[in-house]
């Protein structure tokens, strides 16, 4: 059926072409000569699919062969987004497939357009771990993705009056091209039951016998890298009925009881739970994080033991990383595997598990770690609850070695909390077990070290790394930008740069130069032009495109203050009304642009929404304001969203008080698109400043330092009367609702400002002016726009990878030959 060359599928249009026709009629089952453009998408899809699946066979064939020290990724979360595009252009077939798509009358734009997003995740760990699977099979390293294939994805936002809804994401619906699933790879994964023991040559074991057993399945999701044969896998695993499900059942009996019993076995893998940091203790939760642990550690134990016999060579060919602390059951997983199935001494199994394992964490926040109810654990998973108690007890006795009887601090960093409820601190767990931890960006290490951590900091400083987070540029401009990817490409006279980022930086010494600049406004006019036009499609507003377009895309949280964005707009808003009419030609126009999920038991972050669309509604409507002032909401922020969004943006606001980001990878994707960025000084933006300088920013508000400080002064702070003046209309009634915004208001007053909006309102809006003030100087705007993209280069994701490679995980890479 397919055209080959030395065993390969051929790549030119004609032979793409006539194998896009063979997927519409034998895998698609429509006529070659009739079909529509989703259609056309999935059977270019399977063309992709088909050659991604060649490289990736000998991808695994040469792993195999060479067998080097592999890293195991493990994460609850992956965004990955769209992937036909993303494909097409890491095996460099752009120009080709969209020859032969425009042969066959379709347009590559269109047919790309037509799949839907993979949202396994919520906001930004989970874009993180997809950005740094790309970067991982780009640089050749032998890794393997593990996650879990939930049914539904991230929720849909649905926007009725104002208010967010939220809709199931059954994503599968139209099918996924990008898995394979592997009915042979299948593992039992064991919950319930009791612990009893068993003399074996003389000697005793636990033993778990337990009460449910359900099947984990492979999905397999190829990742291919850019510039190279590597592809790489991520393997989701999907819960499905074990036929020893209930035996029990069937023998009594009851059958239709029982089939129906079985079912519920998927409900395991079914929903993505959205990061809610109140849901902690959740039944279902830690099932997932088990099911997930257990089938990727059998996998990995399988595919060591093919090769070695004993356990001595572990730690020199595998290293486990834990993205964040969800999947931390994995450490008393590999206990109980390597003391009851494989009858390794305790001390032995416990000094292997330390050498394996390292963590990254992305929070700030300490009542975020996760915390497990004993009575939880105990009845759920018996066997690791004692494992857990092990490993405590010896912890506490190292512990006592190095600070005496400090029951105080004891208590503290005891892995099993007394209280009233007791419970096991996954963070602690983590911490003991793992030879390092990583933060993400260089403040959040520091904010590590001397407050959440600070502890096991003082006693362990050797384990604390951090990696500032980055991004992959191939999605986030060539994928994405890929009029931007060709002008980069034509000044710096090479196409390098897409794998070696460093080589942006060549662009600063063009900067001032005319002819770019010319083409740097060109391109970024017609991507303000395809955002304009998606604005209209969803909202109905026709937007100006001479408006500075200012945006804020991102997770709804108060800690990221979407509500000083819209108190600023109200504060334009006001201004704009209050002045002479010969005064408003002065002003800068705007179109402000907001998006993002709240999450569906977050009321403060549903009101924040609701408050926008209300003052939305307001200015929108109002004759005095017309063009000046423009308020957007836009629904269902994902990654294709953002993938239009950001490559059309002017501005962008990344303005969490200080200290609570742990690092931010939204401002990274617009840095590198040349936005300019209006900033705290929080997370990552403390080295962008390092990078582009602060003359390039619009930076403002209280430093991580000084934040405590005017926490303790609260009410007394002096805070502007704008700020005062804008809260009064929104309590007042002015955008409506008044009693539905009386307790979002309440949240910014006086003592109860917590994430101190007063206190940084009057360098907020300073800060805006200066923006103001710098997008009516067009070749000021622009120089400071292609010194954001030329200073970007350290907010690779490749950076990242690399770093981890040599300082935490110990891996080389494996490039498979062409
Ligand atoms: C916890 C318990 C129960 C259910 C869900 C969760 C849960 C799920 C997701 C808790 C947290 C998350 C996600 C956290 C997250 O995305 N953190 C962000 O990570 C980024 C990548 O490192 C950083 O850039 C952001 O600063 C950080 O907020």
């Amino acid at each position: 059926m397919f055209e080959l060359m030395d065993g390969f599928l051929k790549n030119d249009p004609l032979s793409l072409q006539k194998d896009i026709l063979d997927h519409v009629e034998y895998t698609v089952a429509r006529s070659r000569f009739s079909f529509d453009d989703f259609e056309a998408y999935q059977a270019l899809s399977h063309c992709i699919r088909d050659r991604l699946i060649e490289r990736w066979h000998d991808t695994q064939l040469h792993f195999k062969r060479k067998d080097p020290k592999r890293v195991y990724f493990l994460s609850l979360e992956y965004l990955m987004g769209r992937s036909l595009s993303n494909s097409i252009i890491n095996l460099g077939i752009r120009d080709q497939c969209a020859d032969a798509l425009s042969q066959l009358g379709f347009e590559f734009e269109v047919v790309a357009e037509q799949e839907g997003d993979a949202a396994l995740g919520n906001g930004g760990l989970a874009r993180l771990s997809a950005c740094q699977m790309d970067s991982l099979a780009t640089m050749d390293f032998p890794a393997w993705g593990y996650g879990l294939r939930y049914q539904y994805g991230l929720f849909r936002q649905v926007i009725l009056d104002g208010f967010q809804h939220e809709q199931p994401d059954y994503w599968l619906n139209f099918g996924n091209p990008w898995e394979i699933e592997r009915v042979h790879v299948t593992y039992p994964v064991k919950f319930y039951g009791t612990v009893e023991e068993e003399i074996l040559n003389g000697e005793k074991y636990k033993i778990w016998i337990p009460g449910e057993t359900i099947e984990a399945v492979a999905y397999d999701n190829p990742i291919p890298g850019y510039g190279t044969r590597n592809t790489i896998t991520l393997r989701l695993w999907a819960a499905k009925p074990s036929n020893q499900h209930d035996m029990e059942a069937y023998n009594t009996g009851d059958y239709i009881d029982a089939v129906v019993n079985r079912q519920r076995a998927e409900t395991i893998s079914s929903i993505l739970y959205p990061d809610d940091r109140s849901h902690q203790g959740k039944e279902l939760r830690l099932k997932q994080q088990y099911f997930f642990v257990s089938a990727s550690l059998q996998d990995i134990i399988r595919r060591f033991k093919d090769v070695h016999k004993d356990f001595n060579k572990f730690p020199d060919k595998v290293a486990l990383q834990l993205n964040d602390i969800h999947p931390a059951l994995a450490i008393p997983e590999v206990m109980r595997v390597f003391v009851d199935e494989e009858h390794l001494g305790w001390n032995k199994a416990f000094d292997l598990t330390c050498k394996i394992f390292s963590f990254t964490t992305h929070t700030v926040q300490a009542e975020a770690l996760e915390k497990i109810p004993v009575d939880l654990l105990e009845s759920l998973l018996p066997r690791h609850l004692q494992i857990i108690y092990d490993i405590n007890s010896y912890f506490m006795e190292e512990l006592k070695k190095r600070i005496g009887l400090d029951y105080n601090r004891l208590a503290r960093m005891s892995i099993v909390e007394e209280g009233a409820v007791k419970s096991i601190r996954v963070a602690n767990l983590s911490l003991f077990c793992s030879h390092t931890v990583n933060g993400v960006s260089k403040l959040h290490s520091e904010l590590l070290q001397t407050r959440v951590f600070k502890d096991f900091y003082e006693l362990w400083p050797e384990k604390f790394q951090y990696k500032t987070n980055g991004v992959t540029q191939r999605r986030w401009i060539v994928v994405s930008n890929p009029n931007l990817c060709a002008l980069i490409s034509k000044w710096l006279g090479t196409e390098s740069w897409i794998r070696d980022i460093d080589l942006l930086i060549g662009l600063r010494e063009y900067a001032t130069d005319i002819s770019l600049h010319q083409e740097w406004q060109m391109v970024r006019r017609v991507n303000k032009m395809r955002l304009a036009e998606y604005i209209e499609a969803t909202s109905g507003l026709k937007v100006s495109l001479d408006a500075m377009f200012d945006v804020q895309i991102k997770r709804i949280h108060q800690y990221k203050r979407q509500l000083l964005n819209i108190l600023g707009i109200i504060h334009r808003y006001d201004c704009i009304k209050n002045m002479a009419k010969d005064d408003r030609r002065k002003v800068v126009p705007r179109v402000c642009i907001i998006g993002g999920k709240a999450a569906p038991g977050y009321e403060m972050a549903k009101k924040m929404i609701k408050l926008c669309h209300a003052v939305a509604e307001k200015i929108n409507n109002d004759s005095d304001v017309g063009d000046l002032l423009k308020l957007v909401f836009i629904p269902d922020y994902n990654v294709s969203v953002a993938e239009l969004v950001i490559p059309g943006a002017d501005l962008s606001q990344h303005i969490s008080t200080a200290g609570h980001e742990a690092s931010g990878t939204g401002s990274m994707k617009f840095l590198m698109n040349g936005c300019l960025l209006l900033a705290t000084a929080d997370g990552s933006t403390v080295e962008i400043i390092e990078e582009i300088g602060e003359d390039n920013m619009f930076l403002f508000g209280a430093k991580v330092h000084e934040v405590p400080t005017l926490r303790e002064k609260g009410s007394t702070i002096k805070v502007p009367l704008q700020f005062a003046r804008v809260v009064r209309m929104v309590r007042d009634g002015y955008f409506g609702f008044q009693d539905y915004f009386k307790s979002l208001c309440d949240t910014v007053e006086g003592n109860s400002d917590y994430y101190l909006l007063g206190a940084d309102f009057g360098s907020y809006l300073e800060a805006q002016a200066a923006a103001d003030k710098a997008f009516v100087d067009q070749e000021k705007w622009t120089r400071m726009s292609i010194l954001s993209t030329a200073g970007s280069g350290r907010f690779s994701s490749d950076r990242t990878i690399q770093d981890y490679a040599e300082k935490t995980w110990g891996i080389e890479p494996c490039r498979c030959p062409l």
